[in-house]
């Protein structure tokens, strides 16, 4: 039996530019090719943009993932993956064509200037929160606490703007085969 992938861990995944399901779908497919096993995805959900620039909705979703990457190379493999479905660079918070986020290490956490684990604006964010508790619904976020506290703590109106709108069937087949591999 294959020797499970030393980390999991929770990314978030949002596209608000051009065909958003596909791009989220094509990220998914792109980071398991990189050497990220998924084992379980949310449901896409639309979502109100947050941060204030005026911007069209994302569609989001939250990924557990398996792999032996340390956080460092797994981000370079999300700004690999980032470009490669299209990204452009952009406004800081702006709109994008795929954006993958490393929400939480579940055994460790990083920090330099350039990355911060856990996430340091997800305890904030009812689009990353929503989707998570969906996978995790008793999660602890490192240093903040309880993640369904903290969505509860959330304005109504941010948690409002989160709604789901689609399930990625062609992935569950993905996952189980990643949870039985011999
Ligand atoms: N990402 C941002 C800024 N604002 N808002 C929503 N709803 N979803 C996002 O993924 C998002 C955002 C910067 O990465
Ligand atoms: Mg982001
Ligand atoms: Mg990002």
């Amino acid at each position: 039996m294959k020797a499970m992938a030393e980390h999991e861990v929770y990314l978030s995944l949002g596209s608000n530019l051009g065909d958003r399901a596909e791009n989220l779908r094509q990220g998914l497919r792109l980071l398991a090719q990189g050497g990220v096993q998924l084992q379980a995805i949310s449901r896409v959900y639309q979502t109100a943009p947050w941060g204030g620039v005026p911007q069209p909705d994302f569609y989001n979703l939250a990924a557990l993932v398996s792999t032996d990457l340390p956080p460092p190379p797994l981000l370079q493999l999300a700004k690999a993956v980032e470009q490669k479905v299209g990204r452009q660079p952009g406004l800081r918070w702006g709109a994008r064509v795929l954006d993958i986020d490393i929400l939480l290490y579940k055994e460790l956490t990083f920090s330099a200037e350039w990355l911060k684990i856990p996430h340091v604006d997800m305890h904030r964010r009812a689009f990353v929160l929503i989707p998570l508790l969906e996978l995790a619904p008793q999660l602890e976020i490192p240093g903040r606490g309880r993640a369904a506290q903290l969505l509860a703590a959330l304005p109504p109106a941010e948690r409002m703007g989160v709604v789901p709108v689609l399930d990625l069937p062609d992935f569950k087949p993905l996952v189980e085969a990643a949870s039985t591999e011999i």
